[in-house]
């Protein structure tokens, strides 16, 4: 398999970190989206929104949308599970993984940060008031979720697709600076999830084109 990825994208960790979870083996491709790579007429034919991440598969497929990679990884490789038993218990964590991934990230990614400044004329303050305000509404929902649900992991005792998810929204907020200490839950739950083999495999900084200077 072939990944394509960016060592800060949110999208692209989460599937890092479910690959590594399962104990998948993936070539990662690099796109640098501060200089565009991700529209790079080669990469839109793989995929035509011009988003890391995408898989490529062993048999062919070109796989994209995280939440799509993700649950297909969690159909081809059902083990370990990802996913929990019972049906009820599956919606509270896919509604972890849908309130960050669809009510979260879309909101403080590179493109929409981009159209606030360029197109909308908003300065670093407004910027950043932006971005901490989308985080703390999705936080503070997501601290009593993780409340009601934790037993170390987000969902429960094993690591689940709402850590995937989880996870690299906290390294986004920590990156942003925003203030976590309202969500020592979250927290506790990042820090669980940090000693552990996947998921620090799958960590920004252990990426081939990770740059901390950046
Ligand atoms: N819903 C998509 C979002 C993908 C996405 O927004 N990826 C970001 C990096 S986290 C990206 O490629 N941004 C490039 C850009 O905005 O131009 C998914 O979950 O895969």
């Amino acid at each position: 398999m072939r990944l394509h990825s960016y060592w800060r994208s949110s999208a692209a960790y989460r599937v890092r970190i479910a690959l590594a979870l399962k104990g998948c083996e993936a070539a990662v491709v690099t796109h640098d989206l501060r200089a565009d790579e991700q529209r790079a007429p080669g990469y839109l034919n793989l995929n035509p929104q011009g988003l890391v991440p995408a898989l490529e598969s062993d048999d062919g497929a070109v796989l994209t949308q995280s939440l799509a990679i993700l649950e297909w990884l969690e159909e081809r490789y059902p083990a370990p599970p990802l996913l929990p038993q019972d049906a009820g218990d599956r919606a509270q964590v896919r509604a972890m993984v849908a309130l960050i991934a669809c009510d979260m990230h879309p909101l403080n990614n590179l493109r929409v940060l981009r159209y606030l400044r360029h197109q909308l004329g908003a300065d670093q303050a407004a910027v950043s008031a932006w971005i901490g305000h989308w985080i703390a509404q999705g936080f503070a929902a997501l601290e009593v979720l993780v409340a009601r649900h934790s037993r170390g992991f987000a969902w429960g005792d094993a690591p689940s697709l709402a850590d995937c998810c989880l996870v690299p929204q906290v390294y986004s907020a920590q990156r942003y600076a925003v203030d976590l200490a309202p969500y020592p839950r979250i927290v506790a739950v990042a820090g669980h999830c940090a000693g552990h083999p996947a998921f620090r495999a799958a960590h920004p900084l252990a990426q081939p084109d990770a740059d901390p200077d950046a």
